[in-house]
């Protein structure tokens, strides 16, 4: 089926069910948030439906903007709530991730669903068998630019943005914005016609900015002072390696979601080609940020060292404690004998 095909399909399963719930990854960022918010917006206000979006856990308080646009509930804070959602919903819609463990604490709600499930998605191999209809493409920047695809295949859309609610067209702009870092990286010639249409029919791109780049706290400033004066390390192999440890995060007051970013900085250094983040997080648990510059594979290395995945510039994954190093304080030289190890077996000639 081409992808005109499954929007119609999906479109036809839209008008079947009364209550449709969407769903995307925990710790929710940008584009996960937006493609939520704006799937929602157009369901309830086009379709007429019953529809809201379920987090598994809360965004990041700068996200708030976008989340407050559509009804929504959090899973972590209302779980009994977000269950009896899910348990029954005739829809189910999963943005922005590619298979239902990365929903963390809702995996077996959704998988035990009776109703059929939908994906949206651009990330590298998604599990094809947890849903019914899957559109999956990763040659665009975003959830947002692939839901905004199939939102223009819909009948009553008919390629026509103007007639998206304003809010769905101001979430589907947030989540390409930040899954982009803002036309930096994932940029495709559909992107900017998305753009283009958005900014046509009237989304306000610099309130967009300014809520999204220009509303920091000062700690948060302070803190990437600390990071990058006292622990970035740049290796001669080209990767740049950070460890942040709890008491960084007591110690400027960061709050969830505010080190989102602080992965990109050390890119900006020439010879940097690989930027690796560990943080520390509750229960001595640490959690790895990859990222790179083009010809680095970030994704496999997170696949081949970290247990995880994600994207060939940006993936992500975690240090297991006691199965990979014994205390958070050993994930320096770790994480930066494994960085120097896949460099070398893999970029570098002779
Ligand atoms: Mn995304």
């Amino acid at each position: 089926m081409n992808i005109s095909e499954k929007a119609l399909l999906l479109s036809g399963w839209i008008d079947e069910a009364q209550c449709i719930t969407c769903v995307c990854h925990a710790r929710p960022d940008g584009d996960a948030a937006g493609s939520c918010t704006a799937m929602t917006g157009y369901l309830r206000k086009c379709r007429f439906k019953d529809a809201v979006s379920v987090y598994p856990d809360a965004a990041p308080d700068s996200l708030g903007f976008v989340t407050s646009l559509s009804p929504h509930i959090t899973a972590d804070t209302d779980l009994s709530r977000a269950k009896a959602r899910i348990g029954s919903t005739d829809l189910l819609i999963c943005l922005d991730f590619n298979t239902l463990s990365r929903a963390e604490g809702l995996e077996e709600d959704l998988r035990s669903a009776h109703c059929r499930k939908v994906l949206i998605d651009h990330h590298q191999s998604p599990v094809l068998s947890d849903f019914d209809l899957c559109f999956s493409n990763t040659d665009v920047s975003s959830a947002c630019e692939l839901l905004y695809s199939v939102l223009m295949l819909m009948p009553d859309v008919n390629a026509d943005a103007s007639r998206l609610p304003s809010e769905s067209a101001e979430a589907l702009m947030t989540g390409m914005t930040t899954d982009t870092n803002n036309f930096a990286n994932s940029v495709f010639p559909g992107t900017f016609r998305m753009a283009s249409d958005l900014l046509a029919c009237g989304v306000d791109r610099n309130a967009l900015i300014d809520k999204l780049y220009f509303c920091e706290r000062p700690n948060r400033l302070a803190a990437q002072g600390e990071m990058l004066s006292t622990h970035m390390k740049i290796l001669p192999c080209g990767a740049a390696v950070t460890v942040l440890h709890k008491d960084f995060y007591e110690r400027h007051a960061l709050m969830d979601g505010e080190t989102e970013g602080f992965v990109n900085l050390p890119l900006a250094v020439k010879d940097v080609r690989l930027s690796i983040l560990v943080k520390e997080e509750e229960s001595g648990k640490m959690r790895v940020s990859l990222r790179s510059k083009a010809g680095v594979s970030a994704r496999r290395l997170a696949a081949e060292c970290f247990h995880g995945g994600g994207h060939e510039q940006a993936s992500g994954g975690k240090i297991l404690i006691p199965e990979d190093i014994k205390s958070p304080g050993e994930a320096d030289a770790y994480v930066a004998d494994v960085a120097a190890r896949f460099m070398q077996d893999n970029y570098t000639e002779d």
